[in-house]
């Protein structure tokens, strides 16, 4: 069975701008235990008093994982690790030529002699240690054999095949990890993959095929520069494509979520398993296949994920998923209304980035010449932002245009400096862009305002 060593706390805390408090720390570690990964990397003692005041915290909870703390090979960081109170210490020294010449200036019989040492000394102090030949992957293969058999010789009972630069191809990973796995004295073998060609999760699973035990994850993907493979993406793929099912999916979502709040880092909407996009279908042909059995154009069932599918209406749809749209508001319609309102909506769709019920909901009204007495699903809100200074409304006007959620900014007077008038399907991407205008540059605060419906004046309504 897979095991998972989540590292959001360490690797993914290295992640360009993001930082998270101790409190956030402390919250993440009790989702990620919640779901059962078995390793939390909680953080490098050495890199601040905090991140050494959150690992203890995390080590004190008496949570289920193992708790790991991060450190170079020097004996303050490995008594660091200690003190924090952490199960075990990971120890990472670089193993290919180019980092023992250019960053280390050492030769290959110091960095040997350095790494039993450390290793060593962890052990002594009643540590579990892991050791990783950082950058393994463009480490002289018969070297990282003699350096990973020397560490475990010294007590380490765990190595990471790092990829640091994430230059593995899934077949070369299998096939190195199946070598490797020959070579070395017994240990388990953690997989430890950057995502810089996209290729991290696929190498790791080639890794696990290839004799590894342990996939190192963060939640989003965090990670230095593009990051590891997404703990979400990689106990789904294990969960419905290996028929592993020993982590619990169903806090997935709320994890992802949480980790976009205190990251500030936001996801792609084509991101797989949590982006928004995952379950949504729009063109005529899937969205009429979606409608007759889901199976059509969904590689697993969202629910299952405590997710909805999303059928998005505009110019690609056909008649059946507006009819269904209409349906769910139980809005009956003609064959020729539906033909009619249809045709609206393509030409619309040609113009608009997104349409919204209440949209079609409109179209539908004038369409039927009925009154539609419905709250759309969907919400609309205004925003009001208040700027440290005015120096900054220019700058900050732009980029709430530049938000494809956000329909009409407007500079106004009073307490406030800006509104947009934002419409987003949920509550959830309601709270994400919120939380998104809040990191923008210069804005001080905001107020959020729901709409609870909508009137079109005598104009054309066009604002
Ligand atoms: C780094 C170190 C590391 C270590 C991985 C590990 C890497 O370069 O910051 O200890 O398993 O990518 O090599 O994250
Ligand atoms: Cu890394």
């Amino acid at each position: 069975m897979l095991e998972i060593l989540d590292t959001t706390l360490r690797e993914g805390e290295q992640t360009p701008y993001v930082n998270f408090t101790v409190d956030e720390k402390v919250e993440i570690a009790r989702m990620l235990d919640f779901i059962g990964v078995d390793m939390i990397e909680a953080g490098d003692p050495s890199v601040s008093p905090n991140v050494a005041k959150a690992i203890e915290r995390i080590a004190s909870l008496g949570l289920r994982a193992e708790i790991v703390a991060h450190s170079v090979a020097s004996r303050s960081g490995i008594d660091k690790a200690k003190a924090c109170g952490a199960d075990r210490v990971a120890i990472f020294y670089a193993t290919s030529k180019i980092h023992l010449d250019a960053k280390l200036h050492k030769t290959q019989e110091q960095a040997i002699a350095i790494i039993q040492e450390h290793v060593a000394y962890a052990r002594s102090l009643g540590l579990k240690v892991r050791y990783t030949p950082e950058d393994a992957t463009r480490t002289e293969f018969e070297f990282l054999v003699q350096v990973c058999n020397a560490a475990i010789e010294a007590g380490a009972d765990r190595i990471s095949f790092a990829d640091t630069l994430g230059i593995m191809q899934p077949h070369v990973m299998f096939e190195r990890v199946r070598a490797l796995r020959e070579r070395l004295l017994p240990c388990k073998i953690d997989l430890h993959c950057h995502n810089d060609y996209g290729l991290a999760l696929a190498n790791a699973m080639a890794g696990i095929r290839g004799g590894a035990d342990c996939i190192h994850t963060t939640v989003n993907g965090l990670g230095e520069r593009t990051g590891i493979p997404d703990l979400a993406e990689t106990v789904m793929s294990f969960h419905n494509l290996e028929g592993d099912q020993k982590f619990n999916i169903q806090p997935l979502m709320n994890v992802s979520g949480y980790l976009e709040k205190v990251s500030g880092f936001f996801l792609a909407p084509n991101k797989p398993i949590t982006g928004q996009n995952a379950f949504s279908h729009k063109s005529g042909v899937h969205t009429n296949g979606i409608l007759k059995d889901p199976r059509t154009y969904e590689p697993f069932d969202p629910s299952i994920l405590g997710r909805e599918r999303k059928i998005i209406i505009d110019k690609y749809t056909g008649k059946s998923a507006v009819a269904s749209r209409l349906d769910e508001y139980g809005i009956e319609v003609s064959a020729a209304e539906l033909e009619v309102i249809v045709t609206r909506i393509k030409n619309i769709g040609d113009n608009r980035k997104q349409l919204f019920d209440a949209d079609i909901l409109e179209i539908a009204e004038q369409v039927t010449g009925r009154e539609i007495d419905v709250i759309p699903r969907d919400i609309s809100a205004m925003v009001m932002l208040e700027v440290e200074s005015h120096v900054y409304t220019s700058a900050v006007v732009r980029r709430m245009r530049g938000f494809t959620n956000v329909s009409h900014v407007y500079e106004i007077t009073g307490d406030y400096d800006i509104s947009a008038f934002v419409n987003v399907e949920n509550m959830m991407a309601l709270n994400n862009l919120i939380e998104e205008i809040r990191t923008v540059q210069g804005v001080k605060r905001t107020e959020t305002r729901m709409v609870l419906k909508k009137y079109n004046g005598n104009g054309n309504g066009k604002a």
